[in-house]
């Protein structure tokens, strides 16, 4: 399974399965001189992990991070980063009845199909438990971004099904299980949420997302344009299904006086484009929106195939997550934050002289 990397001058690799002994990442071209600490780290991965409430799977991992290169009296030395978190609450038994079948709508079949064996434990490589390591570097890349150009990044979950939220109040995110500032719609998030788990199934969610103070000119105009690989890094996270960029899908009803961003006074009047014209910053806030699918581990009855093309009825028990794409709003925040930071490193090589000064 090659192309485990992202990025092209911070560069990210993960490795690790679910239900192995560890999982962990390298980031090779993080600059030098930024104080971190696992601490810190465990902050961002709190907000992402599973057991925080009873929306969510129930596995318990404390993701103790360990920081085993590329920190050096707790600032960054510029060398690899790597970081290590052991799996300490898998239940590999839970996995053993669906061994040799397909989930309908699971990695389940494909990755059987191209690859001939399969981790079926917990997923494997397919499994969420991956994005733990995008969201430890991306707290090293929100930092960094905070603290060198002052750009601060946010998501919130902006449907679950057919509740529709508004963004409300973004300093409620972090205080509600569902990552929403739309705090009067919490009862109503519960109530569905409880009645679906109890149903078996699961559902689909929307989380939007905005990065303030993304510097003007990043980006590359062809084949590296900031939207093409924002696109590409939020559909590598498990279960994404679409994305859009400042208008997305509007702008196909849209017309093009409406769609264009006027400028008055050296102030745009709307932000259709998500702040990225023709794959380049331009100052504004960087928006987009990820579409996540509704989870495939469900405990009612799908009909499907085991690995011998036998008919066969699939039923998952275990911890699962009824709504995944509620635990996505902090993976995506991470994803958008070691795409920009990437991009700044790049637009620095490619605009700098190079001249020693
Ligand atoms: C997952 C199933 C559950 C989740 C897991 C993703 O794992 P298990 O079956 O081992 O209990 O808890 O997510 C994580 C562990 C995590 O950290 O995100 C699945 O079906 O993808």
């Amino acid at each position: 399974m090659s192309h485990n990397s992202f990025g092209k001058n911070l560069v990210f690799t993960s490795f690790g399965e679910s239900h192995g002994s560890t999982i962990g990442c390298v980031i090779d071209g993080f600059p030098p001189g930024m104080h971190i600490s696992a601490e810190e780290i465990k902050v961002e991965l709190r907000r992402r992990a599973t057991g925080q409430s009873r929306h969510t799977s129930q596995r318990k991992e404390k993701d103790d991070v360990q920081i085993v290169s590329g920190v050096f009296e707790g600032k960054t030395t510029g060398h690899p980063i790597a970081l290590l978190i052991e799996n300490t609450d898998a239940r590999s038994k839970d996995y053993s009845d669906i061994a040799t079948t397909f989930r309908p709508g699971h990695a389940d079949y494909s990755y059987w199909h191209k690859y001939g064996i399969r981790d079926y434990r917990g997923g494997g490589r397919s499994s969420a438990r991956e994005t733990t390591m995008r969201v430890a570097a991306g707290a090293l890349a929100k930092k960094w971004l905070k603290e060198n150009h002052g750009v601060e990044i946010k998501a919130w979950l902006s449907q679950i099904g057919d509740i529709q939220l508004t963004k409300g109040d973004v300093s409620l995110i972090d205080s509600n299980p569902f990552f929403t500032g739309d705090v009067a719609k919490l009862p109503e998030l519960e109530a569905f949420m409880d009645g679906l788990r109890k149903s078996g199934d699961s559902v689909g969610a929307r989380i939007d997302a905005e990065a303030i103070g993304v510097p003007l000119g990043l980006g590359e105009p062809v084949y590296g344009k900031l939207d093409a690989e924002l696109a590409l890094a939020m559909m590598s996270i498990n279960a994404s299904k679409g994305v859009e960029i400042g208008a997305g899908f509007d702008s196909v009803s849209q017309k093009g006086s409406v769609h264009r961003d006027e400028i008055v006074g050296g102030e745009f009047q709307s932000n259709h484009a998500g702040g990225i014209l023709a794959g380049i910053t331009t100052g504004q806030p960087v928006t987009l929106s990820v579409a996540f699918k509704p989870t495939s581990s469900l405990r009612i009855p799908g009909r499907s195939e085991n690995i011998h093309g036998e008919p066969i009825e699939v039923v998952t028990k275990g911890r699962h997550d009824p709504c995944v794409g509620i635990r996505a709003t902090p993976i995506v925040e991470a994803m958008m934050a070691l795409v920009i930071m990437d991009h700044i490193l790049r637009h620095h090589a490619q605009t700098q002289s190079g001249k020693q000064s």
